[in-house]
């Protein structure tokens, strides 16, 4: 079953960097204080590193396609990268990794909630479904850092119900998809898709599949392609 929605929308810029906004009146790591009248401290106080938690931690999976190529069993080859639980971590991680662009092809790389595997094995994942956009070949790693802004920061209404996010490099295009955990309930799928759709300023008509009838397709492919040994 695919479920189609193609209602257009919002830019994401303002929210970047939104959970490390500091709010008015408090003081930002690093900013030196210098309150006249406390004289328990040095006057020029250096506020220690307090780093901003993240609601969920969340885990970067990998999977190479030389790696790939080697497995027999789909899945075997993916590898945890690193958890991270703070804002400062992301960066920290984001800003030592490759962008979508510069990974090779074959490559899937995978940004979940910790302990929630990229798989429609996983129990949590097994009822789900994802919803999915595909780029051309080089052009997707801006909409991939709103895609983990958008999860990270909690920005999306039904955020409970996201697994995490993988970008899938083929040769011509770049597919970043969203994985959510209960594909029967049509509300929240519509409303992370329509969500999504905003906070990438992306106009265009979206598909969601259920895992489980993309669980049937391969079992059909795989039957057909053994019926095909057996017949000839
Ligand atoms: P894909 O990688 O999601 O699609 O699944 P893509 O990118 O269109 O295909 P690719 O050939 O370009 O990589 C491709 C195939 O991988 C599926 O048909 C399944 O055989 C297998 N597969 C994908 N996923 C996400 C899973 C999974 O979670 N579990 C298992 N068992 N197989 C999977």
């Amino acid at each position: 079953m695919a479920l189609v929605d193609s209602i257009g929308g919002l830019s994401l810029e303002e929210e970047i960097r939104a959970s490390s906004v500091v709010g008015e009146g408090e003081i930002e790591e690093g900013e030196i204080t210098g309150d006249e009248s406390d004289h328990s401290t040095s006057p020029n106080t250096i506020i220690p590193h307090q780093p901003h938690v993240l609601e969920h931690s969340w885990t970067f999976w990998f999977d190479s396609p030389a790696a790939k190529q080697k497995q027999s069993t789909w899945g075997s080859s993916i590898r945890p990268v690193h958890t991270f639980g703070t804002v400062e971590e992301f960066w920290s991680l984001y800003n030592n990794i490759h962008k979508p662009s510069k990974l090779a092809v074959g490559a899937d790389f995978h940004c979940f909630k910790h302990k929630i595997e990229p798989k429609w094995e996983d129990p949590i994942c097994a009822n789900g479904g994802k919803w999915t956009i595909s780029f051309p070949r080089g052009k997707s790693d801006t909409s991939w850092l709103y895609t983990l802004l958008a999860m990270i920061g909690e920005q999306f209404d039904n955020g409970d119900e996201i697994c995490g996010a993988v970008i899938n490099v083929r040769i011509k295009q770049e597919k970043i998809s969203i994985w959510t955990k209960n594909a029967t309930n049509e509300t929240a799928q519509v409303s992370i898709g329509k969500q999504w759709k905003e906070f990438l300023d992306y106009n265009e008509s979206i598909g969601f599949i259920f895992h489980d009838d993309a669980r049937k397709t391969e079992s059909v492919q795989a039957n057909t392609q053994v019926d095909d040994g057996v017949t000839r």
